[in-house]
């Protein structure tokens, strides 16, 4: 039988290549798997060493409380917002992040639906597809190159979006908490300023409670009509009701969503919506990337259960 510190507790499904690697070195518990978690966390919790999950499901205060041995949290992902890194540190739980591993993937997604969206792919794609070519002309698109770009939240993520739109000559805005005078960006003081400024606005900005609801009416209204709104991030920051109403009002011209605020729901709005581009939570979701983000999750699981300074630690 393994020792009481190898057991592993897997909040929400992984890769399965990360799962094989974990299944083959300790034994792991999916709790999304126990038909009466609550019950099985009071029988078995005082087992577990580590916990595992997922950036967009994180853990709840109340699955730890049950978890008195649990000496680190491995998210697959960047996003803390789904874990209180406060209870956390007070019960002295590591919380490790895959932190580079996915920024430039995400940035890509990010213009690729900032181009969708501007370029109506999706609506191209089907005009082909519906034969309507032969019949009508294509619509008219909006241009990309040498447009403002207002970023809001300049970590990595943001900055990787930058890069790229300083390649298609853009000019570049951001806001984040403060200014970094050793950015070639123009700096803006808030969110409001930052929508002014926007022919397309990106969401780029953490998760979590400082941001939530933070992009909402009236900052669709300060945006320009003719805007497009990227979100990337998390579904939390956008006050989802306001983005649809902006988009039905004609405040803002259209949207390209990868996350939603209730995941995997997302509003019947946004489906019946052509000026909208949607996609499920996939902008780390590339072989190459989930692969890391795997390797990450378990050097740090690894490093924990052999009495190794964690790798990825950030908590
Ligand atoms: C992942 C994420 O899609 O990094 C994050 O916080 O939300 C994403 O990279 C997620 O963690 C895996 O489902």
């Amino acid at each position: 039988m393994s020792q009481p510190a190898q057991h592993v507790l897997l909040i929400a499904p992984v890769m399965d290549a990360l799962l094989q690697r974990l299944d083959a070195h300790y034994t792991v518990h999916r709790l999304y798997q126990q038909p009466d978690a609550a019950s099985w966390l009071v029988e078995n919790g005082a087992q577990i060493g580590a916990v595992v999950t997922r950036g967009d499901v994180g853990v709840t205060t109340a699955v730890l409380e049950n978890l008195p041995q649990a000496g680190v949290i491995a998210i697959f992902g960047v996003g803390t917002d789904a874990v209180d890194l406060d209870y956390a540190r007070r019960r002295n739980i590591a919380v490790t992040i895959t932190a580079g591993a996915l920024t430039d993937d995400v940035a890509d997604l990010a213009f690729g639906l900032l181009l969708s969206s501007a370029r109506k792919l999706c609506q191209g794609d089907r005009f082909v597809r519906e034969g309507r070519w032969l019949q009508e002309n294509p619509a008219l698109a909006t241009q990309v190159s040498r447009k403002r770009i207002g970023i809001f939240g300049m970590g990595n993520i943001g900055r990787a979006i930058a890069r790229r739109a300083a390649g298609f000559d853009m000019e570049i805005y951001y806001t984040d908490r403060q200014a970094d005078a050793a950015l070639p960006y123009r700096w803006c003081e808030d969110v409001l300023s930052l929508a002014k400024n926007s022919d397309f606005f990106i969401v780029a900005v953490s998760g979590g409670k400082e941001s939530l609801g933070i992009v909402n009416r009236q900052v669709f209204q300060a945006l320009p009509n003719h805007a497009l709104v990227i979100n990337i991030a998390r579904g939390s920051i956008i006050n989802e009701p306001d983005l649809i109403a902006a988009l039905q009002n004609g405040d803002i011209a259209g949207a390209g969503l990868d996350v939603f605020s209730q995941e995997p729901k997302v509003p019947a709005e946004f489906i019946a919506m052509d000026n909208v581009v949607l996609q499920p939570h996939v902008a780390s979701a590339t072989h190459e990337t989930r692969q890391r983000m795997s390797n990450i999750v378990f050097e740090n699981v690894d490093a924990y259960f052999n009495h190794r300074p964690l790798p990825h630690r950030i908590n």
